[in-house]
């Protein structure tokens, strides 16, 4: 079988990866429905650079003309974030009709987690992950995003998760699937647009180095799956918990009211909770994906020093 097919690494990941310099993956539903066009593509463009500027390659990947593209061109984020929602949102169970096809997707954190391992790809920022739906004893609704974690060797750097979540099932999930959640410089799980959440990690780890370092074993070992860190908003963005409590709250409401569901849920209550906050949470939204693309290339840095 020849993956090539399937799978387009552009020239400069590819160098970067031949040449073991930092590579970090960006994934691209985050483009098409988590923001607002034209803040998603400004966003998007922005990432890359803060990647550059702290001596990473960045790879945003998406699956483009029915292969897993790593490394989008800008004129290719600028496509998906014009498109929106037309494109078709793509976890795991999407890729064999996509590819297949030759159609386009968005990935999910599931998807540009496959993307970056098929590529050799092994850390890779976002902002928030999908986990445990609050009411998922009665919906099943678990995000793949966490299976993925469980199987996939690709490090994931986020802000923690939402509070549309239910943040104890989710941290029951990850522990039963052997994943490790660390917390950057906390104790305490950062929930996206707060720093405080209530709920613990399951370590607490101080510099890119110690994070390279728990990974590079986990590596050498064969433990398979990835690793969930944590990395809090700066607190100059971070929101006001019960303010934005109030407006999840109420997003969550309007969902069920409307009988919202399924994989249609996240990217409703981002944007509700966006028209509600008047905006407020986008910008802190666009700062924390800033901050984790910072910590992500300098984990991605120490893996390669320490490989
Ligand atoms: N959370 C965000 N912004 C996002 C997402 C989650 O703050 O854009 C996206 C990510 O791509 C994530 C996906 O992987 O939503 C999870 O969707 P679901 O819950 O349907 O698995
Ligand atoms: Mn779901």
């Amino acid at each position: 079988m020849n993956i090539d097919k399937y799978l387009f690494v552009s020239d400069e990941v590819k160098l970067a990866l031949e040449n073991k310099k930092p590579v970090v993956a960006l994934e691209s539903t985050i483009i098409s429905h988590g923001m607002p066009y034209p803040q998603n593509v400004q966003t998007a463009l922005n990432v890359e650079k803060i990647v550059r500027e702290n001596g990473a390659v960045p790879a945003t990947i998406a699956i483009i003309q029915g292969r897993m593209t790593v490394g989008l061109s800008p004129e290719q984020i600028e496509y998906l974030g014009k498109k929106g929602l037309e494109v078709t949102k793509a976890s795991r169970r999407d890729l064999p009709v996509l590819l297949s096809r030759g159609m386009d997707g968005a990935t999910t954190v599931a998807t540009t987690m496959i993307g970056a391992s098929m590529a050799g790809v092994r850390v890779f920022a976002t902002g928030g992950v999908g986990g445990v739906h609050r009411g998922a004893e009665v919906t099943m609704d678990i995000s793949a995003d966490l299976e993925e974690l469980a199987s996939t060797p690709v490090m994931v750097i986020c802000a923690g998760a939402k509070s549309i979540l239910d943040l104890g099932l989710t941290l029951e999930y990850l522990e039963t699937r052997g994943v490790t959640v660390i917390g950057y410089r906390t104790n305490e799980l950062p929930a996206f647009y707060t720093t405080h959440s209530g709920f613990s990690v399951d370590y607490r780890l101080d510099t890119p180095e110690e994070i390279a370092r728990a990974f590079r074993v986990k590596i050498d070992c064969g433990l398979s799956g990835g690793m969930l860190v944590t990395n809090p908003i700066p607190e100059q963005y971070a929101m006001d918990l019960d303010y934005i409590n109030e407006n999840i709250d109420k997003a969550i409401d309007e969902m069920n009211a409307r009988g919202i569901h399924g994989k249609a849920s996240t990217p409703f209550l981002l944007d509700m909770i966006q028209m509600l906050t008047g905006g407020k949470s986008l910008e802190a939204n666009i700062q924390l994906v800033y901050n984790n693309a910072r910590l992500a290339s300098r984990v991605a840095a120490a893996l390669v020093a320490n490989g």
